[in-house]
């Protein structure tokens, strides 16, 4: 780029750190938009709250933590160098192994000497004199740059456990999304947890081996399919490998960023139901990835939800030994339409002696007390509790720190009535602001590592665009960002997403705003869109 535009990159203890783009968050989004900007000569910078890479999985290390997109897939596609030499171990990695993967991309690209850690961003504003973006971290240190992308993650901000009474409970607690570095010894230990989403289908079959007992505490009952998750064998992994750009190219443009996915072309209710019930015991035993896409119509038509629903039902009923749990554990919600849960042992869990599970909408819990989790009918006695209670996601780490654009205008209060943005990538008012993954995109309605890369990839032209046209400001107009918002609404009322409390619209903080708020429209349309606005010479955008 312009050498004259390049930033003068102080170091930390300076009263203040200019750049060309300052990037929040080093998370997958993060590090690909670092490298991206590194490689055209941009001075760049990450600011991360935590003391290293990875972001989800830096945070997310409770038992059990892993990914339901299958590894081979769920990493970068850049770099052919580094989907080459790295090597998955397993068809669903662990957290662990993802993290790891994390610091080799971080250290095989050089980015970590362009991120500052241990730095929370708590506020960014838009400078309207010098049309710069100034934040400032919690150890008050301030930077500036021409750009700002919010690399904050989707699932980033914990759903902070509220309970009365935590304070006087004197066991011992964590929460999933921000679990401890070390080892937490569980043996002989009465556990409970709270929640039983993703997190906590993952975490509770280990939880219920390494303790004495556990106490489930479900306020919804969740559809899981079994992960079948297995080792990788060198020859798959070869096959893969020899294969890459294929499988890449199929995700890119698949609907949910997912090659090997079987993608079924007729309506649930036009086979018969020895068909239909055969073709749901495949995809079972297949496990996870494509249950739900057997059919056309289970995420839009009630009645071909409810064949998909029942199967797992039936599966919970034959699975669960008890039938007044197996009945607790069965989910009445049409299924997907809350994120669909992908497990090793979860039901089977139920079985074991040690494990109990407590519905909270019968005994609804009352407060923490100083033995454990009380409830309208009677105390638990719990040397742990576990809250597996999700996040504010998608607009909690945005609204987390002070964000002011033009005119003073707060994003607070822009989107007191819920999100609003231009291809869930920019907000009017706050020009030169990008958010990776935002609100209204697709991003997490599928492989997530798909959507970040086309999100970066679309960021970086724009910036290269903006220099190369001598622009100094780039935001989308009122209106254009009124017509993404009505066609995100329009899409999400043709299926069942609104039927059920769900955290795609935010049902799970108590006071947010109930707005569904990804784009379901599919990947595959997102990204031509993207890519016809861009080349139509960034229709929709102010750029001066
Ligand atoms: P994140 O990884 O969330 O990174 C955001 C970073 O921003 C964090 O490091 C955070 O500390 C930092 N940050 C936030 N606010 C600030 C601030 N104010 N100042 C400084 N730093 C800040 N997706 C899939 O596609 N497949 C999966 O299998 C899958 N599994 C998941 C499992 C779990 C347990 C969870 C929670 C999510 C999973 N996801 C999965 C979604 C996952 O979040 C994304 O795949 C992806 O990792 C998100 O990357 P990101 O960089 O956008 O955000
Ligand atoms: O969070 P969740 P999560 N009292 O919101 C319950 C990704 N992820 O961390 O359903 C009692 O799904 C709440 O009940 P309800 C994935 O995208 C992926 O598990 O609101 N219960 C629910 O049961 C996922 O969707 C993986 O009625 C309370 C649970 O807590 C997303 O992250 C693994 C409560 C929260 O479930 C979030 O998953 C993990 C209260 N006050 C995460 N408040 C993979 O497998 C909430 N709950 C890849």
């Amino acid at each position: 780029m312009n050498s004259k535009f390049q930033g003068d990159l102080k170091n930390s203890d300076q009263p203040m750190t200019s750049v060309d783009a300052i990037i929040v968050g080093a998370g997958f989004g993060g590090m690909y938009m670092l490298h991206s900007l590194n490689k055209l000569g941009f001075k760049a910078i990450i600011l991360e709250e935590a003391n290293g890479v990875g972001g989800t999985w830096y945070w997310n290390r409770y038992p059990g933590a892993r990914c339901d997109i299958p590894s081979i897939e769920y990493s970068y596609s850049f770099s052919d160098e580094l989907q080459q030499e790295w090597e998955w171990s397993q068809k669903y990695s662990t957290q662990p192994e993802i993290l790891e993967y994390a610091n080799h991309v971080a250290d095989r690209f050089e980015l970590k000497e362009h991120i500052r850690f241990n730095e929370c961003v708590v506020s960014a504003q838009y400078m309207e004199n010098s049309k710069k973006w100034k934040l400032r971290t919690s150890s008050g240190n301030t930077y500036e740059s021409k750009y700002c992308v919010m690399a904050t993650g989707s699932l980033s901000s914990i759903n902070k456990p509220k309970f009365e009474g935590i304070d006087s409970y004197k066991g011992d607690w964590y929460i999933t999304g921000k679990w401890p570095n070390k080892k937490i010894d569980l043996t002989g230990k009465s556990v409970g947890i709270i929640g039983t989403g993703s997190s906590a289908v993952q975490a509770i079959p280990i939880l219920a081996e390494n303790s004495k007992s556990l106490t489930v505490f479900q306020r919804t009952a969740n559809y899981s399919i079994p992960a079948n998750n297995r080792p990788l064998d060198s020859e798959e992994v070869k096959h893969v490998k020899d294969n890459y750009s294929s499988i890449r190219e199929k995700q890119r443009k698949g609907k949910g960023g997912v090659a090997f996915t079987n993608l079924g072309l007729k309506s649930a209710l036009e086979v018969s139901e020895e068909e239909r019930l055969k073709e749901y015991q495949e995809r079972w035993d297949k496990g996870y990835v494509g249950f739900i896409s057997a059919y056309t119509d289970i995420g839009t038509n009630e009645e071909a939800n409810e064949t998909a629903a029942e199967f797992v039902r039936s599966k919970i009923r034959e699975i669960v030994k008890n039938p007044n749990t197996a009945e607790l554990l069965s989910p009445k919600n049409a299924i997907g339409c809350k994120r669909l849960c992908a497990d090793t042992n979860y039901f089977e869990t139920y079985n074991r002696d040690n494990v109990s599970l407590i519905d909270v909408n019968d005994t609804p819990i009352e407060s923490l007390v100083a033995e454990g989790v009380k409830t309208t009918e009677k105390i638990f006695d719990l040397d742990v509790v576990v809250f597996a209670i999700g996040f504010d996601a998608m607009t909690g780490a945005l609204l987390g720190i002070d964000i002011k654009g033009k005119n003073g205008i707060e994003l607070k209060d822009k989107w007191s009535d819920g999100p609003r943005s231009y291809l869930g990538l920019t907000v009017e008012g706050f020009p030169n602001m990008f958010t990776i993954t935002g609100p209204g995109s697709p991003s997490v309605l599928g492989n997530m590592m798909v959507a970040i890369e086309q999100h970066v990839e679309w960021i970086t032209q724009c910036i290269q665009d903006m220099e190369a046209d001598g622009k100094s400001e780039i935001e989308p107009d009122y209106a254009a960002e009124n017509k993404w918002m009505d066609h995100i609404e329009e899409v999400a009322n043709q299926t069942l997403r609104y039927s059920c409390n769900s955290w795609y619209v935010g049902a799970n903080v108590p006071g947010k705003k109930r707005v569904f708020m990804p784009y379901v429209g599919g990947y595959d349309v997102y990204r031509k869109k993207c890519n016809e606005i861009s080349t139509n010479g960034y229709e929709g955008f102010l750029r001066i």
